[in-house]
């Protein structure tokens, strides 16, 4: 059994390349088993990966590296006992230091050896990052085999281009993949990327990088939508709304939003985006998003006080009579307690 990590910040693609990923080893044959690390209490996208009919394992409601440090090491070592998988796939939080991965698997499981991982690094916030997350994105580089670049359609060639000089620089044991991952885009890249994940034989100097910095917070939210329900289109505007309201004057905000809904066919809807501007969705939903719907809130600067009001307001006004209940710890996850019914 081998373990793949993808590494990343938050909304930088890892889901959107493990996907593609999954999908290539599956018809390779390989037994696949994913363990999905959502800093946020709800977990969505191993909701999203199970569409694959893969094996996934959640472990929400912190980092993988620190907080859930532990949970990771059993659910390795269970794997292990398991004997039934060939790879398994790592999506830490969008948070997590790969050097502090590393460190955690080197000391509580090295009958796993050294790991094999890939980073996905987001063109369009690139800039943003060096400057507010310079030790984060030194630590993903650092550790990893593989860079993908993702998110390069929505910049000029020109730049895509100096960026992935950049990254070699801190990366320079990495081949560097400027791609768009939506559509086929992951699938086609992990035809490239995957024998060359699996013939890696780099060992990244783990121990030369730090992250720390700052911490992050998650949030997540039970809705309750009427009857008319959210149309794909509202649920990402509301999306986008969201986003827009999060950063304090003059900030450039960095985080992550997702929005979980289902049809009344039971289709599904992830409308989720990091900028206001460039709001994606993805699912098998061919309907408005009715009934039980969550949202999760991923930020790297602290969250607004009012955020509750603010996102009550926003949510009324793309679906009058739709409510929500941040949902604070993992045990309450899928119980709507006490939220009421839609008026509508
Ligand atoms: N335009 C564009 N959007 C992308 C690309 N890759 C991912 N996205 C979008 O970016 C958002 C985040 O993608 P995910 O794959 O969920 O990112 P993630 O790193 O798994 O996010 P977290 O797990 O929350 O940290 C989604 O709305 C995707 O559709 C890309 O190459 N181009
Ligand atoms: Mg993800």
């Amino acid at each position: 059994m081998r373990l793949v990590t993808v590494g990343g910040f938050l909304g930088a693609g890892k889901t959107s390349l493990l996907q593609g990923l999954a999908r290539w080893w599956g018809e390779q044959g390989q037994r696949l088993l994913v363990l999905e690390n959502e800093a946020g209490q709800v977990g969505l996208d191993d909701r999203l990966l199970r569409d694959l009919s893969l094996e996934v394992r959640l472990l929400p409601g912190g980092c993988a590296c620190c907080d859930l440090q532990g949970v990771l090491v059993d659910k390795l070592k269970q794997a292990l006992e398991e004997d039934s998988w060939d790879l398994v796939l790592l999506e830490p939080s969008g948070v997590a230091s790969l050097a502090s991965l590393g460190q955690v698997l080197e000391r509580y499981v090295p009958e796993l050896g050294q790991g094999i991982t890939a980073t996905v690094v987001d063109a369009s916030r690139h800039a943003t990052m060096t400057k507010a997350l310079p030790k984060l994105l030194a630590d993903h580089l650092a550790a990893s085999s593989q860079v993908v670049l993702s998110k390069a359609d929505l910049m000029p060639a020109e730049e895509v281009k100096r960026i992935g000089a950049q990254l070699r620089l801190g990366a320079p044991q990495a081949q560097v993949w400027p791609v768009d991952l939506r559509g086929t885009g992951a699938y086609e890249l992990a035809r490239e990327v995957a024998p060359r994940l699996l013939a890696s034989e780099t060992t990244p100097d783990l121990a030369s990088t730090t992250a720390g910095d700052g911490p992050h917070q998650a949030q997540s939210y039970a809705l309750n939508l009427p009857e008319n329900g959210l149309s794909h289109q509202a649920a990402k505007s509301l999306v986008g709304s969201i986003i827009a309201a999060l950063p304090a004057p003059g900030q450039d905000w960095l985080g992550h939003v997702k929005l979980w809904g289902e049809d009344a066919s039971g289709g599904h809807l992830l409308a989720s985006g990091t900028t206001a501007q460039d709001v994606s969705s993805r699912g098998d939903s061919s309907g408005s998003l009715t009934g039980r719907a969550w949202l999760v809130v991923i930020s790297h600067q602290p969250l607004p006080p009012d955020l509750d009001e603010t996102l009550h307001r926003l949510l009324t006004q793309a679906a009058p009579g739709a409510c929500l209940e941040p949902v604070r710890s993992a045990p309450s996850l899928f119980s709507l307690g006490s939220l009421g019914q839609p008026k509508a």
